[in-house]
């Protein structure tokens, strides 16, 4: 039976419905009943295995089909009226020839199945900053998932009343054909469209669906912005908490910054680091002219390979209890799970991700998927913030951007202001892995981490950043980072994890005026007593070296930078150019 009485929402269900033709609709009221009812359900199929409820209680297992397994960017398509608004990095279709594709392929493809009809809130349902989304599926992983990830069920009915401002979001499993799974973003319509795939990333609408790639597009018309960033606390030995938001690409570190643990004189001393969000931020000017910043998500959906005790001890408590696993290896030892590198015993009598033996002492292949996922309440987290479920966030004092690379940034350097901020950020890159000879990668860039995720023109996407400088009052203070500088051998110069602590103190000081600064061609610069090195190994020179600019590799940077501001049809903001051309000058007369 419905939940509401919305007619907007009603009227948009019945729709679906006639397209997919289900054998029977559901309601997600949210409760706990309701979802353990799904469990078993899901456990007599197949669909989700049982694990050792002794060792991780209210604990599953998913396997998603073998070519079903990570996010496809290939497949991702924004739908606006005009395609020059999608932009160079987008996918674009017209929006009717889409719909008119996709209802062929939606059409009575839940025949014999159940629809469930997820309401669902990104953000503390009732906040002002909350907005509200409707998933239909038939998939119980999905409505499982989303009470991790999302707050769902009756409370945000109740929150959106007789509304017609949500999300439509629909999900089909089809029949998973590769060939014909899409991703599809309507921004004007907004609205949500996936099919073919069962994996996360692509079906978990309320994640980079809405959150990044609508919510960015509504934050330009609506004056705010979505981040695809990680928010951090940081507290010191006063007990004062400042704000951090940062982005980075895949494979630097995010999660784990997230959920930094100080390094152990740090502790003693007093400094503490709390996890407001490990993934995305919705970015407000409030009343008092900073700027918000609140998760979204009330879930991590991280990745499993390489979490352990050591890499990240607070990701990994957050998954021992009500967590779904997809795609690791089951070790049928205890009925637990196992991943690459979760710790140094890994089991002799196990089934992989594919559901296949596998044995330690013989296998050559992965227990785990490289992108296998635990989908894990964020209560769970030991350092979870204490702001966590504010309705209004935390205001930000740095923000910060960061990348892979292996010589060309240093360890951090500051913006000048916030305009060549954007700057920073939109040239922001990673390398792919260079062997051990130290080689520089392929340099990729991807600008504030938002290439797969923006839901507009990435040049319109810069001109909004411009514009929200304009609208804040106190602006926070704009950084890059890399923790990836490597040496001639190609080792890796700073420690990282924890220790990563030392330069956000250098950057809080900053962003309070309490310490002074090198100013270089790039920027500012620390002057290499202002990191506190205490307890660590690490010379002066090779210090030194971190906070070094190499005149020839920026060189060679500011003219990739060029090239690639060249493929944006013209739309990237006089402002930035200025900032290249800045650059440039300061680089000649150096
Ligand atoms: C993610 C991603 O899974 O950014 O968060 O790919
Ligand atoms: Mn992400």
């Amino acid at each position: 039976m419905a939940l509401t009485k919305n007619r907007a929402v009603l009227a948009w269900i019945d729709k679906q419905i006639e397209l997919t033709q289900p054998e029977q609709v559901v309601w997600i009221d949210g409760t706990e009943e309701q979802l353990e009812a799904l469990r078993v359900q899901a456990c007599s199929t197949g669909e989700l295995h049982k694990l050792n409820q002794e060792k991780l209680p209210g604990c599953y297992l998913h396997r998603s089909d073998p070519h079903d397994v990570a996010r496809v960017e290939g497949r991702t398509f924004i739908c606006c009226k005009k395609k020059e608004n999608a932009g160079p990095t987008n996918n674009w279709m017209d929006p009717d020839e889409m719909y008119a594709k996709l209802h062929a392929l939606y059409r009575g493809s839940m025949q014999g199945k159940t629809m469930y009809v997820i309401p669902y809130s990104m953000g503390v349902v009732g906040s002002p900053f909350a907005k509200y989304g409707f998933e239909l599926t038939d998939s119980i992983y999905v409505v499982l998932n989303m009470a991790i990830m999302t707050r769902v069920g009756q409370s945000v009915l109740d929150a959106l009343g007789d509304s017609d401002d949500f999300i439509k979001g629909l999900h089909a499993k089809a029949d998973l054909n590769p060939e014909e799974r899409y991703i599809v973003q309507f921004p004007e319509d907004n609205t949500i469209m996936s099919i073919n795939s069962g994996y996360g990333g692509n079906v978990l609408q309320g994640k980079k669906c809405f959150a990044l790639r609508i919510a960015s597009y509504l934050g330009e018309q609506e004056g705010w912005m979505a981040e695809h960033m990680l928010i951090l606390g940081v507290q010191n030995p006063q007990g004062e908490v400042r704000y951090i938001s940062g982005a980075f690409p895949s494979a630097c570190g995010k999660t784990n910054l997230a959920m930094l643990i100080p390094p152990e004189g740090y502790q003693k001393d007093g400094w503490k680091a709390w996890c407001v969000g490990d993934d995305i931020a919705w970015i407000r000017v409030g009343e008092d002219g900073r700027l918000w910043a609140m998760n979204p998500e009330c879930g991590f959906f991280g990745v499993a390979p390489g979490t352990n005790a050591d890499s990240n001890p607070n990701a990994l408590a957050s998954t021992q209890q009500g967590t779904i696993f997809t795609n690791v290896a089951l070790n049928l030892e205890d009925n637990t799970v196992w991943w690459e590198k979760m710790d140094h015993n890994p089991p002799k009598n196990a089934l992989d991700w594919l559901g296949n033996p596998w044995n330690a002492d013989t296998a050559s292949t992965h227990a785990a998927h490289p992108n296998s996922r635990f989908t894990a309440p964020a209560k769970n987290c030991p350092c979870i913030s204490p702001e966590f479920e504010n309705p209004h966030g935390v205001p930000l004092s740095a923000i910060i951007f960061g990348g892979r690379r292996a010589r060309t940034a240093p360890l951090v350097y500051q913006s000048r202001d916030w305009q060549h901020g954007v700057f920073v950020g939109s040239i922001m890159a990673s390398e792919t892995t260079a062997a051990a000879t130290g080689a520089v990668g392929v340099v990729r860039r991807d600008p504030m981490a938002m290439l797969p995720f923006c839901g507009y023109h990435m040049g319109d996407y810069w001109h909004h950043w411009l514009n929200m400088g304009d609208k804040i009052e106190h602006k926070p203070k704009i950084f890059n980072v890399n923790w990836f500088r490597t040496d001639e051998e190609g080792h890796f110069m700073w420690p990282g994890f924890g220790d990563n602590l030392r330069v956000l103190e250098w950057i809080l000081k900053r962003a309070f005026d309490e310490v002074d600064a090198k100013e270089t061609e790039i920027g500012y610069l620390p002057y290499p007593e202002d990191i506190n090195v205490k307890d660590l190994d690490i010379s002066d020179q090779v210090l030194e070296s971190l906070l070094s600019v190499d005149q020839a590799l920026w060189k060679q940077e500011a003219a990739n930078i060029r090239e690639f501001y060249q493929g944006f049809n013209g739309k990237v903001p006089k402002e930035l150019w200025e900032e290249l051309t800045k650059l440039e000058q300061n680089l000649e007369q150096a």
